[in-house]
């Protein structure tokens, strides 16, 4: 199970990956941070598909085509906006890690890469989220046998040893 998890260092719209996971918000119809960086690698197409989805509830997450992206889908997630821990943030982000996984695999998905979902602008604590990242992770592949790799996205380094250290912990 652990060599089917890895963590990387960079851009997530470059990676030739079956679907890539995007933080998104509730609209659905792009942002900044590695949201807008999807929108604009993937191109208009892909804010035109995601203006068909009626937004997505936080928690939950929604499949598009990748478009100009390598990936082939883009799964939408919304994670919480961290307010102090106490208003379900952790559940929260938990659904967003399962949800994605389950829409990933309905959809035949092999290889699936996620950036460090609520930890940019909705200021999740950054190693709080990737505890809960790594162990929704690694429980859903102990039950599922079809996701062949899940690559853990860092875009800056101290993301990259807050998640090879939790990797080591598994
Ligand atoms: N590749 C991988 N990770 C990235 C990239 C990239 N190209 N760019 C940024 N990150 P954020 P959130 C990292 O703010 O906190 C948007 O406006 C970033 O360093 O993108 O879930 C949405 O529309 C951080 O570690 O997402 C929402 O309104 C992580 O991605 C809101 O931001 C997440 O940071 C969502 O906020």
């Amino acid at each position: 199970m652990r060599n089917r998890i890895k963590v990387y260092l960079g851009d997530i719209t470059k990676l030739e990956v079956d679907a890539i996971v995007n933080a998104a918000n509730r609209s659905l119809l792009g942002g900044g941070g590695v949201d807008g960086a999807i929108h604009r690698a993937a191109g208009k197409q892909l804010l035109a598909e995601c203006k068909t989805l009626g937004g997505c509830q936080t928690g939950e997450a929604k499949l598009t085509k990748g478009y100009n992206l390598p990936a082939k889908f883009v799964i939408h997630t919304v994670g919480p906006v961290w307010r102090g821990g106490n208003n379900r943030e952790t559940e929260l982000l938990a659904n967003c890690y399962r949800n994605s996984l389950q829409l990933a695999v309905q959809n035949e998905v092999k290889t699936i890469a996620f950036p460090a979902i609520s930890t940019g602008v909705y200021g999740f604590p950054k190693q709080k989220a990737a505890q809960i990242a790594l162990r929704e992770v690694a429980n859903f592949l102990k039950n599922n046998k079809q996701l062949k790799q899940v690559i853990f996205v860092c875009f800056d380094n101290e993301n990259y040893q807050i998640y090879q250290q939790g990797l080591d912990e598994i």
